[in-house]
């Protein structure tokens, strides 16, 4: 799995790599960068992989797929691999639930991503729609996340 904009560490989506760490050292992540899930289809000698979402951080802390949405099955990361753009101010919960929950429970494919604010043009646009009544606020809440993300990290 590569970041693609200016990524310095890259690394297949598979068993066994702490991700976790990965998004912390690959941080800050800004709106519209675009994360690429590469991982080979199902074959005899690969253990399949999928992406999905959690919705919440208690779902991603304990590997609960009840509410997690898959977006991407276990064939979207072959080729040039599944793409996916950051487009949101939330943080995102990623993670590989196939054997039911076990590669993201034990086999440590999951992995948190906040975005963080970005100086571009068609960011500072994004903010100024975004930001009308909150201008004030929204640092802190993008702080908040963040403490949250290196808190979560260092446990
Ligand atoms: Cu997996």
């Amino acid at each position: 799995m590569i970041l693609m904009h200016d990524a310095p560490g890259s690394e297949n989506w598979h068993l066994g790599f702490n991700y976790s760490d990965w998004a912390f050292q690959n941080a800050p992540f800004y709106f519209n960068d675009t994360l690429v899930f590469k991982y080979d289809p199902p074959s005899n000698t690969t253990f399949p992989h999928s992406v999905y979402l959690f919705p919440d951080r208690w779902s991603y802390l304990n590997c609960n797929l009840k509410r997690a949405k898959m977006i991407a099955n276990a064939t979207q990361g072959g080729g040039n691999g599944f793409e996916f753009a950051l487009k949101r101010w939330r943080p995102y919960y990623f993670a590989c639930c196939e054997r039911n929950g076990f590669h993201c429970k034990v086999g440590g494919m999951r992995f948190m991503v906040v975005e963080w604010c970005h100086s571009s043009v068609g960011i500072t646009k994004h903010l100024e729609i975004i930001t009308k009544e909150t201008s004030n606020i929204l640092f802190t809440i993008h702080s908040v996340f963040f403490f949250t993300f290196v808190e979560k990290i260092n446990v």
